[in-house]
């Protein structure tokens, strides 16, 4: 380690004083303005991650959903999967330091890791379409560089394509080409393969709304829409010709609001999704002949998914274990719809994407969604192998629901979830099945629901057991939720300590709007009491 170079170019991307930062869920997240040295130090970590794992690890420059002047950065693992939990600690201890302290902390991260330092090491670097993110990434190469790190800078490309690069180059090619035309290619193969099968393909199957959040999803999928037009066409919304990112559109904002975004003209019954700032979010909508509005979120496209997953394997007679991965936000009704009736086990892990994916790796297939709609479905390599040798060999029917099941496994972002990924596979399964987005929706009818913030002087009073369904601290918070969930019919409630903003958050859900509105409002009375509250009491009405 040149540890002057360090010095000098650490000074030219100096840390505003007393700034305090911490490697959230998603990584770092704040105004872009402070962000640079952030930025620098990241690509320092990145270099001795690589040398550690001796793979190429990713650096992806984006605040997804978060307002656009706002930015943000995170580290992609070895295969594609988030940054390890220590090395986390390590990115808040760098990107805290005191310029006299970051060499003190190099070298402690460096000895602590057990890190070759004469290993080589290569960097993958991409960048969303906020104002601020090309300068952004060019401080991570300076960071790269300064510590002897090589790098390839993607430029623009959305999260789960930084992702899909990373694993690509991990795994000697076997995923795929790490270019942007071997994503495309992969995806738009298997999806073509896929719908050339079904037997409905009318103009109803073959068109679909897309509001890009005024983000890179719009520039990615203009450049692959040309790959699968055979088998879809696309119309794109928000494309980022003059809309703001993420202002009153995206995915966040539809699920958030429940309705639809601005600058896109909906026509009843037509399907409609909308992807967030960095494309690894997707929900789909339609307004019924009615004009209601209808959302339809992670949770009932993991039943979508699940569902014909299922029954493909029961088609080529695998019993092979499938499960749903959900967070506590899944509403109840989904959960009670593919345990009783798709009689698929169901699992529950703490909001945050490396959690969910973690657990469904423990299966031969894990389908795992939050219900803002970020998720994918994992295969084990042994299953792959197994539906490969299944195309190969058996009879015409089965042969074919195998084949299916092949390029489902190739379409599917396996590195992280992936909004376009998603979207086409969700389009093949509609045309498959021959399902309209409206008997989609009718799968389960979701019980109302609201979400409320509320502030505290200090969120972390607020601790939490059993994949964040209820809170041991403080003390007579859960027996409180208790009493008043008592009160409604098919309630629950929970609370939980925000990852990405400093407010707790309130979750109702019950048999009506009303209760479940009212349920929320006495939840957040009851925190604002007993965990600290600050401003002004929480009001009811929305
Ligand atoms: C981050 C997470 C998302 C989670 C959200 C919760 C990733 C890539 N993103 O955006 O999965 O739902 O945080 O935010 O992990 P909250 O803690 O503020 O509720
Ligand atoms: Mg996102």
């Amino acid at each position: 380690m040149d540890l002057g170079a360090i010095t000098k170019y650490s000074a030219l991307h100096a840390k505003p004083n007393g700034l305090i930062l911490q490697y959230g869920t998603a990584g770092f997240r704040t105004k872009a303005e402070h962000l640079d040295h952030v930025m620098f130090r990241m690509g320092l970590l990145a270099v001795l991650r690589s040398k550690q794992t001796k793979s190429t690890i990713g650096v992806m420059v984006t605040a997804s959903h978060n307002p656009e002047e706002d930015n943000g950065v995170k580290l992609v693992d070895p295969l594609g999967e988030m940054l390890a939990p220590s090395w986390e600690e390590h990115a808040t201890c760098l990107a805290n330091a005191e310029e006299q302290d970051m060499q003190r902390v190099l070298i402690d991260i460096s000895e602590k890791e057990a890190v070759n330092l004469q290993q080589d090491a290569f960097v993958v670097i991409g960048r969303d379409t906020r104002p601020s993110s090309e300068k952004l990434s060019q401080s991570v190469i300076d960071g790269v560089t300064v510590l002897g790190g090589q790098f390839h800078d993607y430029g623009l490309l959305t999260t789960p394509q930084l992702h899909y690069m990373v694993y690509c180059r991990n795994t000697g090619g076997r995923y795929g080409k790490a270019t942007i035309e071997g994503y495309y290619q992969k995806l738009s193969k298997a999806f073509v393969e896929l719908t050339k099968q079904a037997s409905c393909s009318g103009d109803e199957y073959r068109s679909l709304k897309v509001d890009c959040a005024n983000g890179i999803g719009a520039l990615k999928l203009r450049e692959m829409e040309h790959y699968f037009s055979q088998g879809l066409s696309v119309q794109l919304f928000n494309d980022g010709s003059k809309g703001k990112l993420n202002h009153l559109c995206g995915a966040d904002f539809v699920k958030s609001h429940q309705k639809p975004p601005q600058g896109m003209e909906i026509k009843s019954n037509e399907r409609c999704c909308s992807f967030d700032g960095d494309a690894d979010r997707i929900v789909y909508y339609y307004h019924d002949a009615d004009g209601h509005f209808h959302l339809i979120d992670g949770d009932k496209i993991a039943t979508l998914i699940s569902s014909f997953l299922k029954e493909l394997l029961v088609e080529i007679g695998e019993s092979l274990n499938i499960g749903v991965v959900q967070t506590a936000y899944a509403n109840g009704s989904s959960t009670r719809y593919l345990e009783e009736v798709m009689k698929v086990p169901v699992y529950c892990t703490k909001t945050g994407v490396k959690h969910l994916h973690h657990k469904a790796q423990e299966f031969d297939i894990g389908v795992y969604f939050e219900a803002n709609g970020h998720g994918t479905a994992l295969f084990s390599t042994a299953v792959e192998m197994k539906i490969k040798q299944s195309a190969e060999q058996l009879e015409d029917k089965k042969r074919k629901a195998a084949k299916m099941l092949e390029n489902i496994i190739d379409l599917f972002n396996q590195a992280a979830g992936d909004a376009i990924s998603d979207m086409l596979v969700i389009e093949a399964i509609l045309a498959l099945k021959g399902l309209t987005v409206q008997q989609w929706d009718a799968l389960y009818t979701d019980l109302p629901n609201r979400q409320l913030k509320v502030q505290v002087a200090d969120r972390r009073v607020i601790s939490t057991t059993n994949a964040e369904r209820q809170a041991v601290t403080p003390p007579g918070l859960q027996e409180a939720i208790n009493d008043l969930v008592k009160k409604y019919k098919l309630s629950r409630a929970f609370v939980r300590p925000s990852g990405t903003e400093d407010v707790v958050r309130v979750y109702a859900e019950a048999d009506s709007q009303e209760s479940a509105d009212h349920l929320a409002h006495e939840v957040s009375l009851a925190v604002f009491q007993l965990a600290g509250g600050i401003g002004e009491r929480p009001q009811p009405g929305f």
